[in-house]
């Protein structure tokens, strides 16, 4: 018997085709740190029609969608045989979060997705929910995939259908095909937000992490962590400390979670990571910046105050609204910087940066002082130095 596609196939693949191929457009800002784009880079929508709808008519004569995209956000980053690769946390509408790798030539647009997302193999104690891999080319020559694995908390008895527990997965490739699963991070606390420092540090595997004490809260052992491994086959976390500490009245108040893996410059380890707090209508999550030592990664060395990205006009709306999320950038060799930043667990952005402004932003961009009038006293101290200039 001769198969028939749907009826609304050609309709389906121009206008999946038209959104992939739309260029971006560079917005202007004038605070001189990133530009923001027009369009976000990845949508639900991108993701491919063949993936979403059973094409045979025969079994979908109405041309109906089979399998619901819900969200493509929270991307791992890579530059790979010199394509922008995304590993994109896609989530379907039964809310369970997978990855598929989608690429560009420009990186600013025309992503499209590789041919299937990951199978994600699996250890003794499957994954219930897989989201937020950062993606990070080590110096041992693996490229390594850190993401958050979720599996149910049996420890309240049958009737709690909801509590869960958070624990740092780990897949390592040489070359995106083959994907090996080690085990996860071994750690006395629940792990989201965590990612490897690319280069070893005294012979071990340095990882930022993010203890917690809870699935949501991070309580008392709240902050960016740096810990130790000697061994990914065998990742137990050695020596964590905190590195960076949430702080009251504060874009970090409540919690902070590294993002992406430090990019290294001359003048420090550059990072990107979220900052959360309260306020009357929920949380929000922000984006901010600050760079280690090279010699001593355990140590500040400059922490611009407040935030560097904040949720904007249509940015601030979604499934999780008025959140900024990022775990994925790529610097070029001219020292463009390319931000993939999530906005309220629904989409993915792309903002461009250069290595040189973002030194000059934690060099110049002062610490937050923590009170009010300590605040003031920095403006009146840059207005009287200003006053020559006007
Ligand atoms: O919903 C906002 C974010 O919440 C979590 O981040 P954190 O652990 O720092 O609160 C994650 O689930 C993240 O995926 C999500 O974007």
């Amino acid at each position: 018997m001769e198969l028939k596609p749907i009826p609304n196939l050609n309709v389906l693949l121009e206008t999946h085709k038209k959104l992939v191929q739309t260029k971006n457009e560079i917005l202007p800002e004038d605070h001189g740190w990133y530009s923001r784009f027009a369009n976000p880079v990845l949508t639900a929508r991108h993701i491919p029609i063949h993936w979403r709808f059973d094409l045979n008519a025969e079994t979908n004569p109405l041309g109906m969608e089979t399998i619901g995209v819900n969200a493509a956000f929270n991307v791992g980053a890579i530059k790979w045989d010199g394509k922008y690769v995304l590993a994109v946390r896609v989530e379907g509408v039964d809310r369970k979060s997978y990855f598929a790798f989608a690429e560009s030539d420009n990186g600013l647009d025309t992503f499209h997705f590789w041919d299937v997302p990951l199978l994600m193999p699996q250890n003794t104690d499957p994954d219930v929910n897989v989201y937020d891999m950062r993606l990070t080319h080590h110096e041992d020559g693996y490229v390594y995939g850190v993401f958050c694995t979720e599996r149910k908390d049996h420890s309240n008895g049958p009737d709690d259908t909801s509590s869960a527990i958070a624990a740092a997965g780990i897949v390592r490739t040489k070359d995106f095909k083959d994907w090996e699963r080690l085990p996860d991070f071994i750690s006395p606390s629940q792990q989201r937000n965590v990612t490897l420092h690319p280069e070893f540090v005294e012979g071990k595997y340095a990882v930022y992490t993010r203890p917690q004490d809870g699935f949501i809260e991070t309580g008392s052992g709240g902050g960016i962590g740096l810990g130790f491994v000697d061994d990914m086959e065998h990742p137990l976390i050695k020596d964590e400390t905190i590195l960076f500490k949430k702080r009251y009245h504060t874009v970090y108040e409540l919690k902070n979670g590294q993002g992406p893996s430090p990019i290294k410059t001359d003048e420090g380890w550059l990072h990107l990571a979220h900052g959360v707090r309260e306020n009357a209508a929920g949380l929000r999550y922000v984006l901010y910046v600050f760079m280690t030592e090279l010699e001593d990664i355990s140590k500040i060395k400059y922490q611009p105050g407040g935030y560097f990205m904040a949720p904007n006009n249509e940015e601030i709306i979604g499934d999780v609204g008025n959140v900024l999320f990022c775990n994925g950038w790529i610097q070029d060799e001219d020292g463009t910087i390319k931000i993939y930043y999530a906005s309220s667990d629904t989409r993915t952005h792309v903002a461009v940066t250069h290595v040189d402004r973002m030194i000059m932003y934690c060099k110049n961009t002062p610490p937050d002082s923590f009170h009010s009038n300590a605040s003031v006293s920095k403006i009146i101290e840059l207005i009287d130095r200003n006053k020559k200039f006007l």
